[in-house]
């Protein structure tokens, strides 16, 4: 069985064609194109955008380009939307969730519902760019919308014609209640925001529709079913962790974002998850994903970038190689500070925060590379160590999948870091657990996550990593500036 999975995410999106039988589970790049954000000016300022019809149009390209597929499933970064009006057009262009609009809005809604309170009913980790502060943030605009899409339903809707909200990205936006369920309508409206914006949920591996006529003729694909996955990019890459069943396993997905934590059947709500700034989002077949968004590997991307538009540019693989061969924890950052959110000079904001903390500023590219590496795998240390001790569950091995995978210091400093086995790939995750949750819709026999996770394990290779040295408590005390001397 062949399916198309569209796999969006902040840097590049693509359309993927994955082929699934028994023992087989085979993914080829059909088209790969560029994302990000797109900055625009208005009367108060600029904004960062999505190029949403861009998407659209290069998924549509894929579609086509991918022959003949037995159905499609989107995946994408969660917590983005575009509002559809009464009649079903896009009012503006949607948000990128790194744009300032947000500052400041969690503190103002936390005054009519308090933090806590959020996280009692909805689970969800303090982020300033979660659906719900953006969709505050809109102010009146919210008054001619009818419907608020996530991005990878409102790319569903324009393929198929149909409205919905698939269940694992509607959990990420905090106003989703996470032990009923469903919505919480209440708690929009009292934040300002109305209840009918919120479309019906769906499952993974629901039917959302066919193309509609017009598409199908045009990509030549009569009936295609297009079919909710996990359209929430983690939680397709998460139903991909090639786990065996009934170890004590963490989890890192590692791309622009890491996403560190554990898999659950049931939220954890207590005072130390919310202490511990822990989200409860949902996953494939109803699971828990537990986990802490960590800064990732947009650190370093944007580090690039920042030495490219100054004319240095730099080749990732020949800089991981000098930060390889760099003195380790020579100098090490919290990543998790707000200040690394949004884009810009990456080294300039890491020297500044070497400083803060006593730390002299790293002096060459290897260095700094070093130290973001290094920091990373730090951040992954303290969330896997929080995750076990609010949970009580023990971790005995990290899965590591996602781009970060592929790099071979990143995940061997992991594996020093959190003292435990790292197990890396597949590095495709997020496109081969949407392939499988479409392929098990259509009949494939994978009854359930373990038949998934089994089918990874026999076809993906994996790489396996054992812990080495590192003085990584050391380092955890100097991130708080412990040792500054006055
Ligand atoms: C990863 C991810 C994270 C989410 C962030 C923003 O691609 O989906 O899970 O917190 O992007 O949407």
């Amino acid at each position: 069985m062949r399916l198309a999975a569209v796999d969006l995410g902040a840097t590049s999106g693509r359309v993927m064609a994955g082929t699934v039988g028994p023992g087989r589970l085979d993914l080829e790049e059909v088209r790969r194109f560029p994302n990000g954000g797109v900055r625009v000016a208005g009367a108060t300022g600029s904004t960062l955008h999505w190029d949403v019809l861009g998407l659209y149009r290069e998924m549509l390209a894929g579609l086509g380009d991918a022959g003949a597929v037995a159905g499609v499933g989107i995946d994408s970064w969660a917590v983005d939307y575009g509002l559809l009006d009464a009649d079903g057009r896009l009012l503006g262009n949607p948000v990128h969730y790194r744009d300032s609009r947000t500052a400041g809005v969690a503190e103002f809604v936390h005054r009519t519902i308090p933090a806590r309170e959020l996280f009692a009913v909805t689970g969800l980790q303090e982020l300033p760019f979660n659906t719900l502060y953006q969709l505050v943030s809109e102010g009146d605009r919210l008054a001619a919308a009818e419907k608020m899409l996530l991005i990878p339903d409102l790319l569903g809707y324009w393929l198929t014609g149909s409205v919905g909200a698939e269940r694992t990205n509607a959990s990420t936006t905090q106003l989703y209640d996470v032990r009923e369920r469903t919505w919480a309508g209440d708690l929009a409206e009292r934040a300002g925001i109305p209840a009918r914006l919120l479309p019906p949920l769906r499952e993974p591996g629901e039917r959302i529709g066919t193309l509609l006529p017009q598409l199908a003729e045009e990509l030549g694909k009569p009936q295609l079913p297009v079919i909710a996955v996990g359209s929430h990019d983690t939680a397709s890459a998460v139903a991909a962790v090639p786990a065996e069943p009934g170890t004590n396993f963490a989890y890192i997905s590692s791309g622009t974002w890491s996403l560190v934590g554990l898999e659950l059947d049931e939220p954890r709500l207590g005072a130390a998850a919310l202490a511990a700034n822990f989200t409860n989002e949902t996953g494939v077949d109803g699971k828990i994903r537990f986990l802490r968004n960590v800064m990732g590997l947009w650190v370093l991307t944007e580090t690039l970038r920042t030495w490219a538009t100054r004319g240095e540019p730099a080749e990732l693989a020949t800089v991981l190689a000098e930060a390889a061969a760099a003195p380790p924890l020579a100098a090490v950052v919290d990543l998790d500070a707000p200040e690394f959110l949004p884009p810009g000079d990456m080294p300039a904001r890491i020297a500044a925060a070497c400083r803060r903390t006593g730390q002299r500023p790293p002096e060459s590219r290897g260095a700094l590379v070093r130290c973001i590496v290094d920091s990373l795998a730090l951040a992954y240390r303290r969330a896997v160590r929080q995750a076990a001790q609010v949970t009580g569950r023990p971790v005995d091995a990290v899965h590591l999948v996602g781009g970060g995978a592929r790099n071979d210091l990143l995940c061997r400093l992991t594996a020093d870091a959190c003292g435990v086995p790292v197990l890396a790939g597949p590095v495709e995750a997020a496109a081969l657990g949407n392939v499988l949750v479409q392929a098990r819709a259509l009949g494939a026999d994978l009854p359930d996550l373990a038949a998934m996770r089994r089918l990874i394990r026999e076809t993906q290779p994996l790489r396996r990593y054992v812990p080495g040295g590192g003085n990584w408590a050391a380092a955890e005390a100097r991130l708080s500036g412990a040792g500054v001397v006055a």
